[in-house]
């Protein structure tokens, strides 16, 4: 596939994921329509090109479709020229595979759970997400990024923590990250949403808040579901 062919991404306003596809693509200076979905009524252009998981984002390049957020960062990563997302040596690409899907395995429900559950289960969950991101913490030592002094893969995995993350705790009134207990993270968290590319697509604060408080009671019996029997 030529570079040069139209890029969209088939995305939702308030998407942890589609913020993923949209940053990457930002971060490497690559034009792009956004094409937002209705998720309570998905299109045929999502279920054409996503007929499996059916959900957004869906990254199409030319006639091409990429389904799955980070194999989409990957994916523009190879397809197009601008500043790297990944490192180049083997290892340390390795590891940054290794950390984004720690963060995919290890955080992404203990952390939702952690939100919009309540009593002995959500107890449960805060104590994993917890020594999550202790792990997290501790890779953020010495350095501004987990790509180090740029925005990476292990940063565009982990950008729920930078907006998501605080609109969930406001609402919720459960507080996960502190300054005392993981201020690498919280410091983190801001030089995130301050970066002027991946910034200009992370949804307004004020409208996240609105659309999720709007949804917590959908969050709140969507994370019962969840629940082991
Ligand atoms: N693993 C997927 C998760 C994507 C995802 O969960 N997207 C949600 C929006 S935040 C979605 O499309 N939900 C629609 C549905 O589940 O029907 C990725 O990384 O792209």
């Amino acid at each position: 596939m030529s570079p040069a062919a139209a890029v969209k991404v088939i995305g939702a306003y308030d998407s942890p994921f589609s913020h993923r596809a949209e940053a990457a693509l930002r971060l490497k200076g690559v034009p792009y329509e956004l094409v937002l979905e209705d998720l309570r009524n998905k299109s045929d252009l999502l279920l054409t090109h996503n007929p499996i998981h059916k959900k957004v984002p869906v990254l199409l390049h030319g006639d091409r479709a990429v389904c799955e957020s980070l194999l989409i960062v990957e994916y523009v990563d190879e397809a197009f020229d601008g500043p790297a997302l990944l490192p180049a040596d083997p290892h340390d690409r390795a590891m940054a595979r290794f950390w984004a899907r720690f963060i995919e395995d290890k955080c992404s429900k203990p952390f939702w759970l952690a939100m919009w559950t309540d009593g002995e289960a959500q107890k449960g969950y805060m104590k994993e997400i917890k020594e999550s991101f202790a792990l997290l913490e501790a890779q953020l030592e010495g350095k501004k990024f987990f790509g180090g002094d740029t925005i990476g893969l292990v940063d565009l995995a982990a950008c729920g923590f930078a907006r998501w993350l605080g609109v969930c705790e406001e609402i919720t009134g459960v507080s996960l990250v502190t300054e005392e207990e993981l201020p690498r993270l919280k410091r983190w968290a801001v030089e995130y949403a301050a970066d002027e590319k991946v910034g200009a697509c992370l949804p307004d604060r004020a409208l996240l808040l609105e659309h999720f408080s709007a949804k917590k009671e959908m969050f709140a019996a969507m994370a019962k579901s969840m629940l082991p029997k």
